[in-house]
């Protein structure tokens, strides 16, 4: 299991010679399309939780609990507030466990019976609630273990992501300085969290979903 340590932000079109201008390297552009899954009452995303499919693969995106350590005050607490945390779940045995947890929990809390046949019931209703497709070009830098993601989603929305994979426990601070120095190099300068796809994808597609994740302050 890994954690993804990413600071979005917006791109435009100077981002790609600013990339040029301070040695970014190019990796390729690819193009998956993710499959978004939730039950019809939202119980995965909101605990947010975040269950697709790219590329004929099952993936999981969890909270993770945040370091004591990162705590600290003034500008170094700003920029770590500018960075989302999720762990990465990969192994499917490992993804149905959570899922089926949450699931079960659910089934729980609404005094319901949980017998295997119900579980695999509440499972079975897991739905596909967004899909969409993305380009995305990916530049490394010199900055060791620092990826810059361009992507550009086929409903008309653009976003740039900085990002580390750290191994479960590795160094965060660490990550969230060179995070913090690449996005100094790229000169993004504001202070608000940027909006990413899921965010505008819901917002424009899905009122009621987008509102209930706002409301419980998961977006
Ligand atoms: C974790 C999450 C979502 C799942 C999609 O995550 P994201 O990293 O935005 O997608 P993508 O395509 O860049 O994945 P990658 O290829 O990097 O693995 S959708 C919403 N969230 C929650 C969330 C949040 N609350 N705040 C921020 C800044 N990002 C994500």
């Amino acid at each position: 299991m890994s954690v993804e340590v990413e600071r979005k932000f917006v791109c435009n079109a100077d981002t790609l010679k600013t990339l040029e201008e301070i040695g970014a390297v190019c990796l390729g552009q690819r193009q998956f399309c993710d499959q978004y899954f939730d039950t019809p009452k939202f119980d995965l995303t909101l605990k947010d939780m975040w269950l697709r499919k790219r590329k004929g693969c099952w993936e999981l995106k969890c909270p993770t609990t945040a370091d004591k350590a990162e705590e600290t005050s003034g500008e170094q607490s700003k920029a770590a507030a500018m960075c989302s945390r999720y762990k990465e779940i990969t192994n499917l045995p490992e993804i149905q466990l959570r899922v089926k947890e949450v699931i079960k929990d659910v089934c729980e809390d609404s005094k319901m019976e949980t017998s295997p046949s119900q579980e695999e019931e509440c499972r079975n209703n897991l739905v596909c609630f967004a899909e969409f497709t993305t380009v995305r070009r990916s530049f490394t830098l010199e900055e060791e273990g620092v990826q810059v993601d361009l992507d550009e989603a086929d409903f008309g929305f653009h976003v740039g992501e900085i990002e580390v994979l750290l191994p479960e426990g590795g160094d965060m601070q660490s990550a969230l300085e060179k995070i913090e120095r690449t996005a100094g190099k790229l000169g993004l300068t504001g202070d608000k969290c940027v909006e990413g796809k899921m965010h505008a994808y819901l917002r424009r597609n899905h009122p009621e979903h987008f509102a209930r994740l706002l409301s419980e302050h998961i977006l």
